[in-house]
């Protein structure tokens, strides 16, 4: 759900209708293999998939006014991408772990070392757009896509872990 955030959000501000089907696990085992690479989210246009939410990302952004067009600053937006997608693979151990304690010490040990580094990354990337005032790249008249992801997708799991 969360890395199909930032499309929503795009489809929002751009005034485009969507259908967002959401599925459960259920769902998914039935599904499953009709998605091109066994995985989610994927976007359907003209009855054509879409997987990978990068991918995604940037189709939309290119379509809605959401990805900048001049190459430098597309490279910009590129390197907040893959920084917050780092995160990815140990939000992933999180969420994978079925023992609880496991789990909890998971937590705590990448909450005191390895995400405040990301963050810290991430502080930088943000502050050498106008002092940090306002987005990673561009300005408020046209936000990149990559804000989308960072101020919807991240919060999302991090309120999930805090649940946990
Ligand atoms: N690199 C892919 C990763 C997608 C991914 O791992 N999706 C997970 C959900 S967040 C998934 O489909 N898991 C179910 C499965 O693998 O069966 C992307 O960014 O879209």
């Amino acid at each position: 759900m969360a890395r199909a955030e930032p499309v929503r959000y795009m489809f929002e501000l751009a005034g485009v209708e969507y259908e967002d089907n959401r599925v459960s696990q259920d769902q998914w085992k039935e599904i499953k293999a009709t998605t091109g690479l066994g995985q989610l989210p994927v976007l359907e246009v003209d009855g054509k998939q879409l997987p990978q939410s990068a991918a995604i990302y940037r189709y939309v952004g290119r379509v809605h006014g959401f990805y900048p067009s001049d190459a430098c600053e597309c490279a910009k937006v590129d390197v907040v991408t893959e920084t917050v997608s780092e995160f990815d693979p140990d939000l992933g151990k999180i969420f994978i772990e079925s023992d609880q304690a496991k789990k909890a010490d998971l937590i705590k040990t990448l909450s005191a070392e390895k995400f405040p580094k990301r963050f810290s990354i991430l502080e930088k990337l943000l502050l050498k757009n106008n002092e940090g005032k306002q987005w990673f790249v561009g300005d408020k008249s046209k936000v990149a896509f990559i804000d989308g992801c960072a101020f919807t997708y991240m919060p999302e799991y991090f309120t999930l872990l805090i649940e946990i």
